[in-house]
């Protein structure tokens, strides 16, 4: 799993280093929260979108995590499900919150780099190939 990942991320670094454009948006209060081994980790943020065209978010990187997937969290029949989703809409000039309870990051393989105190680098992946690559404060189980 490692050894492959570590192929896999130069190669992407590459293919978009000539393409990819950052959108009319913004990352704001973001952080993650490291918990203790093998639990995945929610990451949490407000992505303000600037510009007069919608932004569609459709995945998400990070060196410090395996893998990070969109989730987001429902109640259905009294108890609480967390589903992937592979795109979130984000209307012009609009706002969206990453928040416990409801849309989150989920970083499936926390690196020894998930540690409170830390920060660390998260790059938002829009249709279209655009990137935004933001800074996470890592917090304790409790948010802080
Ligand atoms: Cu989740």
């Amino acid at each position: 799993m490692r050894k492959i990942l570590m192929i896999a991320v130069p190669a992407i670094l590459i293919a978009t280093a000539g393409l990819a454009a950052s959108p009319n948006a913004a990352v704001s209060d973001a952080w993650i929260r490291a918990l203790p081994a093998n639990t995945p980790s929610g990451g949490y943020f407000t992505l303000t979108n600037n510009g007069g065209n919608s932004l569609t978010l459709t995945g998400a990187t990070s060196p410090a995590c395996g893998m990070l997937m969109l989730h987001k969290s429902d109640m259905a029949g009294g108890m609480m499900h967390m589903e992937h989703v592979t795109a979130i809409d984000i209307p012009a000039h609009g706002k969206l919150a990453f928040a416990p309870g409801g849309y989150h990051l989920m970083c499936m393989d926390a690196s020894p780099a998930i540690k409170p105190g830390n920060n660390i680098e998260v790059t938002l992946t829009f249709k279209g190939g655009d990137t935004l690559a933001a800074k996470f404060a890592v917090r304790n189980a409790n948010g802080r």
